[in-house]
């Protein structure tokens, strides 16, 4: 384990600092926090699974259930991607800066299969 997320994670807790941990494990993405600021946002993935795991991070308004998903990948070609940390091995950690406007992001593992196990956050990444 390289890291756990903290007490109260999920919807609704804001980040002031541009500062999310993504925690991935066989099979759940689960974000430190919901929300921050427009502008450079850092997302830390730590990968506590034994499997490599991805982060993809999506501009869109669509909801979790609306993701065009074909031959068990989602369709990123259709999409707004603005970051994205290729697959890392199970116990490792990577960073990823971004420039982030004003909407809805979703944030997800893309590796094939992985979406569909609900390895996505539960609802939008709200940049305000
Ligand atoms: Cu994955």
């Amino acid at each position: 384990m390289i890291g756990a997320p903290p007490p109260g994670e999920g919807v609704g807790v804001h980040s002031d600092d541009g500062l999310i941990n993504i925690y991935t494990d066989e099979y759940s993405l689960v974000a430190s926090h919901m929300s921050t600021g427009a502008g450079e946002v850092t997302f830390t993935l730590l990968n506590n699974g034994s499997e490599s795991h991805s982060l993809v991070v999506i501009r869109t308004d669509r909801s979790i259930y609306d993701m065009p998903v074909y031959d068990n990948f989602v369709q990123e070609e259709q999409l707004d991607v603005v970051g994205k940390i290729e697959a890392i091995s199970g116990g490792t950690t990577e960073s990823l800066t971004v420039t982030l406007e004003p909407g809805k992001y979703l944030l997800m593992c893309n590796l094939r299969t992985h979406y569909t196990l609900s390895m996505r956050t539960s609802d939008h990444f709200v940049v305000e």
